[in-house]
């Protein structure tokens, strides 16, 4: 890798794509692969934390790819793979938990979402979670990681650990600190039914996200259906936070427009919120049906996919090893 710039990221393959993963990821991943060297992730172990049906989990690998290549990444770019193919996730993972400490996970915020009530129940991968996200970027010592704002908290803690890592094994500077790269206008796209829950490809309705594979029918029928409020639109933004499935759908228009929020407020204030609706659909039909029809076409032809998959993880796998020969001489590792 010749540039000194190094990106990691990974997406779980759990189900079908969705707008927040899109504005809130894939799109600076594919943007970040003209200037920096880039290593994109289909991270099958971090979704392994909450049970995967194995036949799903083998198609959502593909999907997820094909997802990535529709949208822009190119493998002779980027190198891609999924995660479970470099052994060295697991063993830098487990290194990591020993240095990672229990009351830095206490205070995961995602954990405690997704275990809900009863979190006796939750699986210990689910609780160390952040671990393994610690190590899938520290493994090949990147320096910026693309994420949705959600994840800001499971990179501090990759921060955290890359710093103790260091100190304890007295290698200063030997893990960079990764530093997030979060989208500043839409870094949490919300749910089209509840404007405080994020949009989500576990949450039970479908009509609460965009996924990227839905039709120009379906798009239609969500934007309609999707929460926003009874007045017409304000003209300013102080009145609209206090509306938020109507800020988010403000938001998601600004983002794929390109035009400011403050412009946008302009255009349409007094207006009702059907015609922010019917401008937003057109332009995500625009937007989201070529990306589908693209996921689509690439599905046709897996041993491609596959192909792809077997030279991302011989890249990625060269790298790994060499700082894990490093990584477990500094622990003391035979
Ligand atoms: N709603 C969102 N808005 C902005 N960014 C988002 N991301 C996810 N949802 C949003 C970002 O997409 C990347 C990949 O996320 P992931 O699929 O690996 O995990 P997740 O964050 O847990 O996404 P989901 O959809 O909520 O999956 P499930 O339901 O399986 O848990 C990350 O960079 C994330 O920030």
């Amino acid at each position: 890798m010749s540039k000194k710039k190094i990106v990691f990221s990974g997406v779980q393959p759990t189900g079908n794509l969705h707008l927040g993963n899109y504005l809130g990821a894939l799109k600076n991943f594919v943007s970040l692969q003209e200037e920096m060297n880039c290593i994109y992730c289909v991270v099958d172990l971090h979704a392994i934390t909450t049970f995967q049906n194995p036949k799903d989990l083998k198609k959502n690998v593909l999907e997820t790819l094909a997802s990535f290549l529709a949208t822009g990444l190119n493998p002779d770019k980027s190198i891609i793979f999924n995660q479970s193919s470099v052994s060295g996730h697991a063993e830098l993972a487990w290194i990591l938990n020993c240095v990672s400490r229990i009351g830095w996970l206490n205070r995961m915020t995602q954990f405690k979402d997704k275990a809900g009530s009863d979190k006796e129940k939750a699986s210990v991968g689910l609780y160390i979670y952040p671990n393994l996200m610690a190590a899938d970027i520290l493994l090949y010592k990147a320096t910026h990681v693309p994420v949705g704002a959600d994840q800001k908290q499971h990179l501090e803690l990759s921060r955290d650990i890359a710093q103790k890592f260091n100190s304890d094994f007295d290698c200063k500077d030997f893990f960079p600190l990764p530093e997030p790269l979060i989208p500043k206008n839409v870094s949490r796209v919300m749910s089209l039914r509840d404007g405080n829950k994020k949009m989500s490809k576990s949450e039970e309705s479908d009509y609460s996200r965009i996924n990227l594979k839905d039709s120009a029918d379906e798009i239609t029928k969500k934007i309609k259906k999707a929460k926003s409020a009874s007045d017409q639109i304000p003209d300013n933004l102080k009145d609209l936070e206090k509306k938020p499935e109507a800020l988010n759908l403000m938001h998601i228009y600004s983002e794929i427009s390109k035009i400011s929020l403050e412009k946008v407020l302009n255009e349409m204030s007094g207006k009702e919120y059907s015609h922010l609706k019917s401008k937003l659909t057109d332009l995500l039909i625009d937007e989201i049906t070529p990306v589908g029809k693209e996921i689509n076409k690439l599905l046709n032809d897996k041993s491609h996919l596959e192909l792809i998959l077997k030279k991302g993880k011989e890249k990625a796998n060269i790298i790994a090893e060499e700082n894990l020969k490093i990584i477990r001489e500094k622990v003391g590792l035979i």
